[in-house]
């Protein structure tokens, strides 16, 4: 017989070796005295949790929490546009429609959440409390997830209602943040629930008993729940369902000249300057300078268009704007309006959104303004007077009022 070498021992699979059995190693249970109260055996007793129906409402709820993390990522991109990104002008309502379906599809994550929270919690006190070093592992990835999403739906409810008193951080950058982190424990939990989720969605697992509410019935329930926020909220920005939308922070109807406001001048602190007549608008180009007062800027040719304000926070509103084309205004300095950009600048000392940039897309849209009118009067001076940005297919955010500067950039 011929007796085959043996493999020499290679060192770094005895490592991977030991630890693999190190992580995987059973650790004592704690005596069983401690056993007690949502830890005893069958603390638990609802017929109605079952593997099933917390699997279809993971499925569901990572449908939903998936699209609204990447319209939200879609929206955080565009408000601070890496160099690869581009984002086009038209259609001029798609931003408008994206951002919607973010705090739509975040709003309708919280009966989904709180189900799926409740069909799960009783693990928290699984006996014994850890196995093993990758069972710990895998706890502390699932409190991880659950603080995450816990984090995002109450603190993007906290922000759309505008209370800011219980966030004492800047909500956008933790909102950001955390969606990642969210992401990041979501996708180890898939990871390692995948195989018990397939099993549980095969039809051949035969249903538990169940008490008096069914599992079709408590899923109805949900879905019926989330149909309720959507419907009393999406009115917001789905004009058609605005009578509807009981529980919207913001009805896109009501406000000076029907449109809503979140910023008043007062607010901003630029009601005097606003309102002075000594008033002009400078234009900033590299070969040239040009002040504009009000008069000057209606001596231009006037141009109406009907755009939206599609805030960050959900609610849309459409206001037909009048006023001089902004690719009209940067070729008054002598910049090439098809490779321009521009950097817009409040009257606003102070404040997050004072400045918007332009990029060359939306400099050039024949639909970007600075508007002076809404409607058939001039700008109320909460939405901007004397003058205002409104270009297509941008974030509210972006849409500077009390406009006192454009500085023209020309890109190569
Ligand atoms: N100068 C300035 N422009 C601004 C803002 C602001 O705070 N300051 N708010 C922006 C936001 S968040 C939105 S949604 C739109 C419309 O805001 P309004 O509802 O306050 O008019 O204006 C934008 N323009
Ligand atoms: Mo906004």
């Amino acid at each position: 017989m011929v007796r085959h070498p043996r493999p020499p021992v290679n060192s770094r699979t005895t490592v991977l070796r030991r630890l693999a059995r190190w992580w995987l190693m059973p650790l004592p249970a704690p005596p069983a005295a401690l056993r007690r109260g949502p830890m005893r055996p069958n603390a638990f007793a609802s017929g109605l949790r079952s593997t099933r129906l917390t699997s279809q409402l993971g499925v569901a709820l990572g449908a939903t929490f998936a699209v609204c993390f990447l319209t939200g990522l879609l929206s955080h991109l565009i408000q601070h546009p890496p160099g690869w990104l581009w984002w086009p002008a038209r259609p001029v309502g798609l931003y408008r429609f994206t951002q919607g379906l973010h705090v739509a599809t975040g709003l309708a994550t919280v009966p989904l959440l709180g189900a799926k929270l409740w069909s799960v919690y009783p693990r928290l006190f699984t006996w014994p409390p850890i196995r093993s070093i990758a069972h710990a592992a895998e706890r502390a990835s699932v409190g991880v997830l659950v603080a995450a999403a816990l984090f995002q739906v109450v603190g993007g409810v906290l922000n759309i209602s505008r209370w800011y008193a219980p966030m004492p951080f800047f909500f956008t950058a933790g909102h950001y943040w955390v969606a990642w982190l969210a992401v990041g424990a979501l996708l180890v939990h898939v990871g390692v629930q995948l195989p018990v989720v397939r099993s549980a969605l095969s039809r051949a697992v035969p249903e538990p008993p169940q008490g008096r509410l069914s599992r079709r019935g408590m899923l109805g329930g949900v879905a019926a729940a989330a149909g309720l926020i959507t419907l009393t909220t999406v009115g917001q920005t789905l004009r058609p369902l605005s009578g509807l939308a009981v529980l919207a922070p913001r009805r896109p109807d009501v406000g000076p000249q029907g449109l809503p406001v979140n910023k008043t001048a007062n607010s901003a602190g630029v009601s005097a300057l606003a309102l002075d007549p000594s008033y002009r608008l400078a234009v900033v180009g590299r070969a040239g300078h040009t002040d504009l007062d009000l008069a000057a800027l209606h001596a231009f040719e006037q141009h109406t268009v009907e755009l939206p304000i599609a805030c960050v926070e959900g609610w849309s509103a459409t206001g037909r704007w009048t006023g001089v084309r902004l690719r009209d205004l940067v070729a008054l300095v002598g910049a090439d309006p098809d490779r321009a950009a521009v950097l817009i600048e409040s009257l606003e000392a102070t404040g997050r959104y004072r400045t918007s940039t332009v990029a060359p897309a939306h400099v050039r849209d024949p639909l970007t303004l600075i508007a002076l009118r809404l409607g058939s009067e001039p700008l109320h001076l909460d939405h901007g007077y004397p003058a205002r940005l409104i270009a297509p297919n941008r974030p509210g955010v972006l849409q500077t009022k009390w406009v006192a500067r454009i500085t023209v950039r020309e890109s190569s």
